[in-house]
């Protein structure tokens, strides 16, 4: 996990579109590694569904989202891009939040200009706090990071509540007040799409929203229009809501799991996966004494 930030920096320089899963637990999280993804998301919609089952509209806490995250790097031992909401505050509160996501291990946060509490990016009924505000609190989270490297990510949602042209005014004050990455919320057509990475000369960030405000683009067209960073926030959790729900189906309709055997993953391809044959090595090289346990 260490330089994790250092590494994340080094991976948006490189050529191409950075491809970042988005998950909000450690299972999905290992997934990821696995599958040989360079970076990983947390997403906060995912987060806040995975922990309190409710949709996000600002119940989950700094600390929680922060905890989180940095399960979620420590699960992936990937770069991780986390969430933050609003920074949860002012400037005085956005300092805490960077603090608390470096710690916990995180190399980039993306925080917006909603008032709180926040939506949904692709919700209805977001409000905002004046851009000088906003730039503020980015000079607070920039100021505020130990790391250098560490990646200050700007989203303004400002689309859906002022208009396209106000929501690059936005995003274009925010990289002068010293963002690293642009993330423009919910743009919703092609033309937007294409004029958002040149209205600035900061890398932008694609949200792949599913069935959001978002046309749906291929990873080439994404990096063909100039996004550096693309997020799938919520792909694995969209697929995994109807794979567990056909098995709850088939339990109660079959009232036995036996017919589905074969399409479960086997007990210990789940262990292999949460690092098992590390924890057998681990446990070989620190060998301790039966009286020691
Ligand atoms: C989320 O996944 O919650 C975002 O804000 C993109």
């Amino acid at each position: 996990m260490g330089r994790s930030a250092g590494k994340l920096r080094a991976l948006l320089k490189a050529p191409g579109v950075l491809t970042a899963p988005g998950v909000a637990d450690g299972v999905m999280a290992r997934i990821v590694a696995r599958e040989g993804f360079s970076a990983i998301y947390m997403t906060g919609a995912g987060t806040a569904a995975t922990r309190l089952g409710w949709p996000d509209v600002g119940l989950m806490t700094m600390t929680e989202m922060a905890d989180n995250a940095g399960r979620i790097a420590g699960a992936s031992g990937l770069p991780t891009i986390a969430d933050a909401d609003t920074g949860y505050g002012g400037p005085l509160n956005v300092r805490r939040t960077v603090q608390c996501y470096e710690s916990a291990g995180v190399a980039a946060l993306h925080m917006e200009d909603q008032s709180w509490p926040k939506r949904c990016g692709h919700m209805a009924g977001k409000t905002l706090i004046p851009a000088e505000d906003m730039a503020a609190k980015i000079r607070a989270a920039c100021d505020a990071r130990e790391d250098p490297d560490f990646v200050v990510i700007a989203r303004t949602d400002a689309i859906a509540v002022e208009g396209f042209d106000k929501a690059l005014d936005r995003a274009k004050r925010y990289e002068q007040a010293g963002a690293d990455v642009l993330f423009v919320e919910a743009p919703t057509s092609m033309e937007q799409l294409e004029a958002i990475p040149r209205a600035v000369s900061a890398p932008c960030l694609f949200n792949m929203a599913m069935s959001g405000k978002t046309p749906f683009l291929s990873v080439e067209e994404i990096e063909a229009l100039g996004f550096k960073l693309a997020i799938y926030p919520n792909l694995m959790l969209m697929a995994a809501i109807p794979a567990a729900t056909g098995a709850l189906r088939r339990l109660k309709s079959e009232g036995s799991i036996k017919g589905m055997t074969n399409e479960l993953t086997k007990f210990t391809d789940f262990f292999d996966l949460m690092g098992m044959p590390e924890v057998r090595e681990l446990e070989e090289r620190y060998q301790i004494s039966e009286d020691a346990r």
